[in-house]
């Protein structure tokens, strides 16, 4: 039996990290589309490495919440009666893995990763990037890059989320907004199968229609009631 719990930007809010869509979110204080796409990277590289290379400064500065805790245990106790939580995140934080959570699936990458635009290779990546940056690998300036999935790209791990998604008996989205697919079809998707769906937020999502059931609350306070 598995859990699928898919997680968004309010998880992380309370740990410091801004989402995109509230007020004041990221998004509605930058152009995603001059920060978040392969073009807004050809043509501004130094632009779209100095906005990452500040995420990922306020990533190391945050620390994971009640809500990632929470998750954290959840994974534990299934996986002592032989159940598994899958857990899918939209976040490009670590927030999930520093909480305890063993197997999390980051489908928009990871900002603590760099991958080379020349060779492929991608590794765990802390340090500001800059075109000067060299890839480990082949050595090649001017081409690292943050490893997370900018607009037009394809998500991470699709097949292994349909796969989890075909074999779940609950369906659960925390703190995303439904405004990004295709994560935001996920609930659509559970539903046609007949499974239960339950959204936790602090208002209700662009899809809240399509969820059985919902909490709205903060999540440091909703996840922990949730899963106890
Ligand atoms: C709290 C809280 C608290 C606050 N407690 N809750 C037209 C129709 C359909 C699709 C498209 C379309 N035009 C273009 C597309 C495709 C596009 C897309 O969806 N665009 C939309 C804007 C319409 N998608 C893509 O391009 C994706 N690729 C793709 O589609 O490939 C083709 C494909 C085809 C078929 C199958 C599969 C693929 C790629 C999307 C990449 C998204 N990238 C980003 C940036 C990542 C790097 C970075 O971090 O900079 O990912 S954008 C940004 O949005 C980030 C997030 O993961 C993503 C989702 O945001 P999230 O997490 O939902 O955050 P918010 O801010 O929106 O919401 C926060 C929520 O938390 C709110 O609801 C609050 O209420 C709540 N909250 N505090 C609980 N304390």
């Amino acid at each position: 039996m598995t859990i699928f719990v898919l997680t968004g930007a309010g998880i992380s809010a309370e740990s410091g990290l801004g989402t995109f869509r509230d007020p004041g979110g990221l998004w509605r204080r930058f152009d995603p589309m001059r920060l978040a796409t392969p073009e807004a990277f050809a043509r501004e590289p130094e632009e779209v490495h100095a906005f990452y290379n500040l995420r990922r400064q306020g990533v190391r500065e945050a620390a994971p919440n009640a809500a990632h805790a929470a998750l954290a245990r959840l994974e534990a106790s299934l996986a002592a009666r032989g159940r598994r939580l899958f857990l899918c995140t939209q976040n490009v934080d670590d927030l999930h893995e520093r909480a305890g959570s063993r197997t999390v699936t980051h489908m928009h990458g990871e900002l603590m990763r760099a991958r080379c635009t020349a060779c492929g290779a991608a590794r765990d990546w802390a340090e500001p990037l800059s075109l000067d940056t060299a890839c480990p690998a082949c050595g090649r300036r001017g081409g690292m890059r943050p490893d997370v999935v900018w607009f037009g790209e394809m998500p991470l791990h699709l097949e292994a989320i349909d796969a989890a998604l075909d074999e779940a008996a609950l369906f659960v989205a925390i703190g995303t907004s439904g405004a990004v697919y295709p994560a935001a079809g996920f609930v659509a998707r559970a539903r046609a199968a007949g499974i239960p769906t339950h959204e936790i937020n602090l208002a209700p999502s662009d899809t809240a229609g399509l969820f059985d059931t919902a909490t709205y609350g903060p999540a440091t306070r909703a996840v922990p009631d949730f899963v106890e």
